[in-house]
This record gives C-alpha cells, structure tokens and sequence, in this order.
C-alpha cells in the first residue's frame, strides 16, 4: 500500500469514529487546516524528482477529494443525528400557557382629535398638515404681529437655536400655508397638530398640547357663518345640552374675535379648579380673518372674507371625559390611558 494509500484508509478510519460536530472540527483541523496532513502531502511534490511529480500530484488530488466528500457526509449524518436527538429529548408541550401579548389602545388625544375631525368632516372641512417647527415671520409676522409687537407676548414661545426658527406657538401659522397654496380659491380647512409654549404647567395648562385650526374662506362670509359652524360642531361632539358662551376678546389676526367657553362637566358649572372656580372652560379662540392676514395669503380682502378659529383638544377631551388634570395626558400613566 503505498504512503497515499495508508493516508486515506487513515482519514477515513478517523472520520469513522467522529460523530459529533466537535470531533467533526478537530478531524478537518488536523486534516484540512494550514499544516493538516493533506496540505503536507501536497508540500512532498517539490522535494520528487520532475517525472514522478505528475502522477503523484494526481494521486494527491484524488485523495483530497476522496476525503472532501466523506467529511461533507460526516457532517450531514451527524446534522441529521443531532436532529434526532432533539426532537426525541426536546418535547414541545402545547399545554403550557403562552406568553400574553399586551393589546395597546389609542391615546386619549388621538381618539378626540378623529372625533372632533369627523365632526368638521362632516360640515364639508378637510384636513391640511402644517409644519411644527415654523419661522418667526410666519408664526407671528404674516398673522399681523411684526418683530416688538406686544401681541407677541401673547404666546410664550420656545426659540430654536437657528435664530428665527420657533416651535409654533398655535396652529394659526398653517393658515398662511393653506392660503398660498390655495389663494384665490374658496377654502374649508381644518389643521391639527401640536402646539408649544413655554408656559407654567398647571391643571389646565401645558407646555405641549394638540390644537385645531379652522379656516374658512370665500365672498359673502360673516360672523354669523362662524357663530354657525361651532355650534354645529359643539353639539355634534357633546350633545344638545351643553351650554356655550361667547365673549369678545383680541387676536392681532382676527377682527372682530372671540373666545368661545363651554360650561364646566367636571364640576357641573358649580366651580373647580380647573374651571378656575368660574363653572366656564375656554375651548377656543376664533375671529373674522383680519385684511392684513388675507393679503398675506394671497387673498383680495375686498373681494373675499371669512373664519378662522383655533381650539385646544385636550380641552376639549377633558370635558368629554371628565378628566381633571391636563397632566394626566404626557404622565404616561397606564392606569389613565387604559381607561379609554
Ligand atoms: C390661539 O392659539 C389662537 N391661535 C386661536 C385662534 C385661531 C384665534 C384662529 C383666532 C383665529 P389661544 O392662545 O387662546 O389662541 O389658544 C386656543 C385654545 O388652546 C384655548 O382656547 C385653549 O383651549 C387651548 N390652550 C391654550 N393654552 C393652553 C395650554 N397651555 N394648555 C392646554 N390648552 C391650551
């Protein structure tokens, strides 16, 4: 038997008695590896004669593949082992009680701003998106209220580190957005979103809190339309009960404005804290588009007028539910957002 020969009955002989994938390793280790038995057979061609190296460069060949392809089935005999290993000792019980999937639910805010979105729906409003980071000049300047105008205090505001860049105090600013995008045609909007201020946190205040803007544009529209859609809209999210009232007030990009209260569920108008002991809840702020603004956006104030109001969700959902503490929305508290 020559030198060749022996090595193979050797290797195979070894395969033989490795059955696992670890002695699988070490066998192609000692082998296949950098200074494996079949590599040194190989080095052997250099150290013949030239006519003997042919033939027993062919001879190694051979044997490298004879012992590639019984390791190759080695290695597929003991995958298939181990296989029958696990699923004779590996039992699946399917008795046992599988792990609970915890079921999410929408936040309070969301469920409330698809309602009162609804609501405008169905008074034929659609839903523009505006920005939440907004220039200075659009969320103040271009709604009547240029650079040093007392208006501007109105709003706490959170200023960016790009200078002129804020978060947008109210959702008025989509208003200039919708309107040059639209200008000079007839408009119905609705925006929602999110609002900052740098305000103190209280019961009734955020520093982060959802607003929707209204806008509603064309010829012939007075503040009877607006007085109009908000009671269309008050009774469709709280029934026909409630009581509304409304006040004159002052926004620099309305006139005339308004503020709009609701009567106070949580304390059935007897007087609360968040009420501010008054029995009444501010839902909104709303106005006749000022020229200035209507110009801004595109729009010939002697041809066109219209509404715009702008109301605070959280609000609003406070009154529908019951909840007596704006706080409770961001607390991330889940014994409140389960209760919805
Ligand atoms: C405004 O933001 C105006 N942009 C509204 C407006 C739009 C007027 C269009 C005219 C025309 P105001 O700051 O009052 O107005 O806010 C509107 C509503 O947001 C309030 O009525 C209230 O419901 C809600 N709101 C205001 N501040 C807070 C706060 N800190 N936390 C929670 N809700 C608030």
């Amino acid at each position: 038997m020559s030198d060749l020969e022996q090595l193979e009955a050797q290797g195979v002989a070894e395969l033989a008695t490795s059955s696992d994938e670890q002695s699988l390793i070490a066998w192609n280790q000692r082998w296949f590896g950098k200074t494996g038995l079949v590599p040194l057979a190989l080095k052997k061609l250099t150290e013949l004669p030239g006519p003997e190296r042919k033939a027993y460069g062919q001879a190694v060949n051979k044997l490298k593949e004879i012992l590639s392809a019984a390791f190759a089935k080695a290695q597929a005999l003991a995958k298939e082992r181990a296989l029958e290993l696990s699923i004779a000792t590996e039992q699946l019980d399917p008795t046992l009680p599988g792990k609970p999937w915890e079921s999410g639910s929408l936040h309070p805010a969301t469920i409330t701003m698809r309602r009162i979105l609804a609501a405008f729906g169905e008074l034929g409003y659609e839903v523009y998106h505006s920005r939440e980071v907004e220039d200075d000049e659009t969320n103040f300047g271009m709604l009547n209220m240029p650079p040093h105008h007392p208006a501007r205090d109105m709003w706490d505001t959170f200023h960016t580190t790009d200078p002129g860049l804020v978060l947008r105090t109210h959702t008025s600013p989509g208003q200039i957005h919708a309107m040059r995008e639209r200008a000079p045609n007839p408009l119905r909007v609705v925006l929602p979103g999110l609002v900052y201020r740098y305000e103190q946190i209280t019961a009734r205040s955020e520093i982060m809190f959802h607003q929707v803007e209204g806008l509603c544009l064309g010829e012939n529209i007075g503040l009877t339309d607006l007085l109009g859609t908000l009671e269309a809209f008050i009774r469709r999210l709280f029934g026909p009960d409630r009581k509304v009232r409304v006040r004159s007030s002052y926004f620099p990009f309305t006139e005339p404005s308004i503020e709009v209260d609701m009567d106070c569920i949580l304390c059935s108008a007897k007087g609360c804290p968040v009420c501010k002991r008054s029995g009444w809840l501010e839902i909104l702020g709303a106005g006749m588009v000022h020229p200035v603004v209507l110009r801004n956006g595109g729009y010939d104030p002697d041809k066109h007028a219209g509404f715009a109001f702008g109301l605070g969700v959280e609000r609003i959902n406070m009154l529908l539910y019951g909840i007596e503490d704006i706080r409770a929305f961001w607390s991330g508290d889940l014994r409140f957002l389960r209760s919805f």
